[in-house]
């Protein structure tokens, strides 16, 4: 009777035994699967807090910005024109900052064309379709410089316009649109980022990639500023300046910022025939002081990078940030 009962006995430790290992092994499984999430979790937490510390810093370098335009403001002298050789033009080179650093730049947004100058309301007055006029020629000249096709500006003109009536001849407005494979309709207003771009006619990628550092989107009409555009662009703005003309100019400004119109008027009649200045045109298109600008910020931390773009507009008494975007744009 005693040796089947041991003969269970044993067999039965056995399978105890088995199932005390399994139950060891999945319970080891388990503790490790359990410290990968921990960790995991533990590095994603760290993650959003040094994402909001870089983000925070971010708004740190805009105040930064922001009190160089607002010194700019308050002094007479600076307040009179806007020119890189003055403080909020000068870059913050990669500072080290706690768990990181900080790199960040002031850019002047008028030195740029704003396409929005080619927006016209069905109500616009004479003078304003005169003043749009300029203002597609000269994007037209931009356009030329870079090489590209100059009926894209005629097809921005059409997008921005609030009418459906095409331009002659390169315009293109709805019906153009709406017979594509993904069919849209025309604008018909201000753009609120110059990416919108993208969807006129004949703007392929190549297109916006060359015009990227030309053009911005701004909410109301601005003048170029001659301080701080580039020589390509003060070509595009007087069409008889070459290319010689152009850099000697920005080799001036360097040293003497133009401190009204009248003065970079005198010194375009002094360079070229005065004859081939024709200022009624160009006066409308320039300006000396800027309002719109823009910072982008560069935050470096362990394991998180972000960049930040900020547009900033200095009015009379104060600078305020107007749009903020996150990544490369
Ligand atoms: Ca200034
Ligand atoms: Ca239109």
């Amino acid at each position: 009777m005693h040796r089947p009962t041991q003969k269970y006995s044993r067999r039965q430790r056995g399978v105890a035994l088995i199932t005390a290992l399994a139950i060891a092994s999945l319970a080891s499984l388990a503790a490790v699967a359990m410290a990968h999430s921990l960790q995991l979790n533990i590095r994603r937490t760290g993650n959003i807090l040094t994402a909001d510390q870089g983000f925070l810093y971010t708004l740190g370098s805009e105040a930064w910005s922001r009190g160089m335009l607002i010194r700019d403001l308050q002094d007479a002298e600076q307040a009179s024109y806007d020119g890189l050789d003055e403080d909020w033009a000068k870059e913050l080179p990669p500072t080290p900052v706690e768990g990181g650093q900080v790199q960040a730049l002031t850019t002047d947004l008028q030195a740029r064309f704003n396409l929005n100058n080619l927006y016209l309301q069905e109500e616009s007055t004479e003078q304003e379709k005169q003043q749009a006029a300029l203002q597609l020629a000269l994007f037209k000249r931009l356009l030329v410089l870079l090489e590209l096709d100059e009926s894209i500006a005629q097809a921005t003109a059409d997008w921005l316009d609030q009418d459906i009536n095409l331009q002659f001849p390169d315009g293109a407005e709805d019906n153009e649109y709406l017979s594509g494979e993904l069919p849209y309709r025309t604008g018909n207003s201000r753009m609120g980022h110059p990416s919108e771009i993208r969807l006129v006619k004949g703007v392929t990628d190549e297109v916006y990639e060359a015009l990227t550092p030309y053009i911005t989107a701004l909410p109301v009409n601005t003048p170029v500023n001659v301080n701080t555009t580039p020589p390509l662009m003060l070509q595009a703005v007087v069409n008889t300046l070459d290319e010689q003309g152009a850099e000697q100019l920005q080799d001036e400004r360097e040293e003497n910022p133009f401190k009204n119109k009248q003065g970079f008027m005198d010194r375009l009649k002094d360079l070229l025939d005065e004859n081939k200045v024709k200022s009624q045109d160009i006066d409308p298109l320039i300006s000396v002081t800027s309002r719109f600008y823009r910072l982008e910020t560069t935050v470096k931390m362990e394991f998180v990078s972000q960049k930040l773009h900020s547009t900033l507009y200095k009015g009379d008494k104060d600078v305020i940030t107007i749009s903020r975007s996150i990544g490369a744009f």
